[in-house]
């Protein structure tokens, strides 16, 4: 949900206008638009080649995951654990358009500690993957924007840590 609409629905449920300080928050949000647009669009172009690095950069530090006998071991399991880096910074671009980490806490981190565990995925290599997105990103946007970007990886990496 964004703030827009955040703010609406706790007003309304107090039967209230707006608040200058709820007002204030909502123009940031506004202002920062264009900004967080751009970002999301460099990440939505450049996904494949994000994606890719990332996953070349965790199989370089953690190779048991693509051994014999490791969880992403073969090609199939491998697009897999791709395919899972990609579902992931997704989710950061829902983040960075909407202002708000909850469409990436709801969707991608809500019960997934128990998902891996079932799954027998090393988490914190998914998290370490994550953090390898975040990197790519970074090499892709302005230091001002990466750092906007940087909160939502950094959100996730802490939340699959
Ligand atoms: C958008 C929200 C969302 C998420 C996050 C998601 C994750 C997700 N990853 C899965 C599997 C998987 N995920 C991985 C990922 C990895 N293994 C490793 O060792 C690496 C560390 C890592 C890649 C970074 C692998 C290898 C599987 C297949 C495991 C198996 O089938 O045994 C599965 C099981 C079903 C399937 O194979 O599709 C789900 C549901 N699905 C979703 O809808």
């Amino acid at each position: 949900m964004s703030i827009v609409t955040k703010s609406i629905v706790n007003a309304d449920a107090e039967a209230r206008y707006l608040s200058p300080g709820e007002l204030d928050r909502i123009k940031s949000f506004v202002t920062g638009g264009e900004r967080r647009l751009r970002i999301a669009q460099i990440l939505t172009e450049n996904r494949e080649r994000i994606v890719k690095q990332a996953g070349d950069q965790l199989f370089q530090k953690r190779p048991d995951v693509v051994s014999p006998g490791g969880n992403a071991y073969g090609q199939e399991m491998t697009a897999t654990c791709l395919r899972d880096l990609d579902y992931y910074l997704r989710l950061v671009t829902y983040g960075v358009v909407s202002g708000d980490v909850t469409p990436i806490e709801e969707i991608g981190v809500v019960g997934v500690r128990e998902m891996y565990k079932s799954l027998g995925t090393p988490i914190e290599a998914v998290s370490a993957g994550v953090n390898g997105l975040k990197n790519v990103a970074a090499s892709l946007l302005s230091s001002e924007d990466a750092s906007e970007a940087g909160a939502y990886f950094d959100y996730l990496v802490g939340a699959l840590a």
